[in-house]
């Protein structure tokens, strides 16, 4: 592992953020198309939320000269069985995040940069909150079990995501 190699697979997880933005745009339109406008609003919020995650690695990478490539993004899932469904394929996305940001930082020390080593710990920080986050919404769908009344409560709540 050399630097070049770690910044190459800086420039993946620039793509695969991008990667995630993509899936979870596909769920919000799954959300929409099946009228639950608040939980669309959470994920399209997520969206946002990975296009952050992606041109933080773009601007560092560019920061220290690299020259950032952009990769194509295979066509996300679009079929679900119910939102349960969803929020349990979020989360497993997460935890394939959070290992390869992992993996990522472990490559960052082994080499000895810091400063990509420092990025690095923000994303890891970052992915405690993603995980219990996306836990948070599972557990209360499983209370919820499939009650209509319930789950639109929650879609109200889910509706305030700013
Ligand atoms: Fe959802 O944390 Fe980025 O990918």
């Amino acid at each position: 592992m050399d630097n070049k190699k770690l910044l190459d697979n800086m420039n993946e997880q620039y793509n695969f953020e991008l990667e995630s933005a993509y899936i979870y745009k596909a769920m919000a339109h799954w959300c929409e198309i099946n009228d639950w406008n608040g939980y669309a609003n959470f994920l399209y919020k997520q969206e946002e939320e990975e296009i952050e995650h992606a041109d933080k690695f773009k601007d560092y990478l560019l920061e220290v000269g690299y020259d950032v490539k952009l990769k194509a993004i295979g066509e996300p899932k679009s079929d679900y069985k119910d939102l349960e469904e969803i929020f349990k394929a979020a989360l497993e996305h997460e935890k394939v995040v959070t290992s390869r940001i992992r993996k990522l930082f472990d490559e960052a020390r082994e080499i000895g940069d810091y400063a990509s080593e420092d990025l690095l710990s923000w994303y890891i920080t970052e992915q405690v909150e993603e995980e219990a986050s996306f836990e948070a919404i599972i557990t209360r769908l499983e209370r919820i079990d499939g009650s209509i009344s319930g789950l639109y409560i929650f879609d109200g709540e889910m509706a305030q995501r700013q």
